[in-house]
């Protein structure tokens, strides 16, 4: 087992990170930027080595620097984290040069997955359903009507370079598709310096399910079943669960199987994650494989048992799984809320400031992974996620019900956040219900945003109520006339203390 691990991140994910290596008696170096010198994974750490200034370009995306702080330090071996360097090719490999462990993927399986393209044929090549489509360029718009008709419309065009839904069209019918085919090659060429784009069959209304893989270096590969991950905002994931309401016992086994034979076919290694599209008849299809750990990794710990970022390092360090398929039992439900420090209701704007208070959910089944703390300062150098409340219950309803507990407890003052647009997801009847698909959140976002918490002045009423109730209750109270019957009592009188405090509050 290696001595020592340098993790290339920042966040959450790099103290999740740091936790593991602890368990498992590892140090941990961390890095940082200017932005995060007082940051909890840099404290957390055993050791920690300042690589430049805040912007990502300038510090965090800088393969080199971090390789020479692992050096410098004595680490064996580097985790990447999710985003960043995490699915660079170029890093996984200069890792390697270094004579280092990168704890992910060999970079020839990044490579195998890096285009649509290419993970398209692989997958077609390794008998996975993918959406029927081609995978050619298409050399002009005459050519995409024809391909266009003989699948029927609509359909879908694709930069084979894509990613994030950057050079995407929907093309409804004939008279739309030479439009189409032009803003999508323009877009493509703009994000990716590539303006391949290529035709797919447009699957109506399916939800993202993605299965979690996990292979070590003997030629042992498992799925860790499904996670549901319809709730997203413009490819944002907003809540992710596992496993999924869609997928059945038997969906669950062909989806895994086929994710594994993904996986395989791409000569895959460590933790990495196939999605797919489900439509509503039960039909997957396979489109890209994530090459990484992802952020909503922990729903699938707490339904299988599995430490994945522990498996993942001792699969670096060349163990071997100890569970064969037969092993992984799923056990309850696990659900996952992104507190991010966006205002929804000016349309996710990013929110920034300083944290000034915070109160972090516990009890039961109540999981808290974040790198936030009072006295943070919520810049937008990094993403706008502070937090991920996840929990685990032993069935959906007292999931959502203890999701809903928990976002209840949680209170973040400094910077607008998610979290009562959250609550309010977790309060409606088509989420309880499991009624969601990929389009689902963005139809119902203004009905969210509109169902506002109680008012101000509602809570400023209230305020007042509790004072007026509390006043009667102190002040003495007159005898009774005679004859009259005797004014009510409280049942229990709070002691002389109490009321001196709670009339203190509500001053
Ligand atoms: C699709 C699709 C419908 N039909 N392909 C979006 C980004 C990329 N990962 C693939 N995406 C989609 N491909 C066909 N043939 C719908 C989407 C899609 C989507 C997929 C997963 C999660 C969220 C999404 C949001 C909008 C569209």
């Amino acid at each position: 087992m290696f001595k020592k691990v340098l993790i290339a991140n920042r966040g959450e994910i790099a103290l999740r990170v740091i936790r593991a290596c602890r368990e498992m008696g590892i140090k941990s170096v961390a890095v940082y930027s200017d932005a995060d010198a007082h940051a909890a994974h840099v404290r957390e750490a055993d050791e920690a080595v300042h690589i430049g200034p805040s912007p990502s370009a300038q510090s965090y995306l800088l393969g080199d620097k971090i390789i020479a702080a692992a050096k410098q330090t004595g680490a064996e071996a580097i985790h990447p984290g999710y985003g960043f360097l995490s699915e660079r090719e170029w890093f996984a490999r200069a890792v390697r040069d270094a004579g280092l462990v990168f704890i992910g993927p060999p970079a020839e399986a990044i490579a195998a997955m890096g285009s649509k393209t290419a993970a398209r044929t692989l997958a077609t090549k390794a008998g996975v359903p993918v959406v029927p489509g081609t995978t050619e360029a298409l050399k002009d718009a005459a050519e995409a009507r024809k391909i266009a008709k003989s699948f029927g419309y609509p359909v879908l065009l694709k930069a084979a370079a894509g990613g994030g839904g950057k050079g995407m069209r929907v093309v409804r019918d004939e008279s739309e598709i030479t439009d189409a085919l032009a803003s999508a090659q323009r877009e493509a060429k703009n994000a990716f310096g590539d303006d391949a784009v290529y035709v797919e069959k447009y699957i109506v209304g399916p939800r993202h399910v993605e299965i979690q893989v996990l292979g070590d270096q003997h030629g042992n590969m498992l799925s860790l079943n499904e996670r549901e991950c319809s709730v997203q905002r413009r490819h944002q994931k907003m809540i992710e669960e596992a496993p999924s309401v869609a997928v059945t016992p038997a969906i669950r086994k062909a989806m895994g199987d086929v994710a594994v034979k993904a996986a395989k076919a791409a000569g895959y290694v460590n933790a990495g994650t196939c999605e797919f599209l489900l439509d509503a008849d039960g039909n997957y299809y396979f489109l890209e494989m994530n090459t990484r750990l992802q952020v909503e990794h922990p729903v699938t710990e707490l339904v299988t048992g599995i430490d994945l970022v522990q498996w993942q390092i001792r699969i670096a360090a060349g163990e071997k799984l100890p569970f064969r398929q037969e092993d992984i039992v799923p056990r309850g439900w696990a659900m996952e809320c992104r507190i991010t420090s966006e205002d929804p209701s000016s349309g996710f704007l990013p929110s920034t400031g300083k944290v000034t208070f915070l109160h972090v959910p516990t009890g039961p089944g109540v999981r808290w992974d974040s790198g936030i703390e009072v006295g943070s300062e919520v810049g937008l150098f990094y993403d706008p996620m502070l937090a991920k409340l996840i929990v685990w219950a032993p069935t959906r309803d007292d999931a959502i019900a203890r999701m809903h507990r928990a976002l209840l407890e949680l209170t973040i003052e400094g910077v607008e956040t998610s979290r009562d647009f959250h609550l309010r997801l977790m309060e409606d009847d088509d989420f309880r219900a499991g009624r969601i698909e990929i389009q689902w959140l963005e139809r119902k976002l203004q009905t969210l945003v509109d169902t506002k918490p109680p008012k101000e002045i509602e809570k400023k009423a209230a305020v007042i109520a509790a004072l007026i109730a509390e006043r009667d209750r102190s002040s003495p109270r007159r005898p009774a006339a005679s004859g009259q019957p005797a004014a009510p009592q409280p049942a229990a009188q709070p002691s002389a203390w109490t009321q001196a405090a709670r009339l203190d509050g509500l001053r």
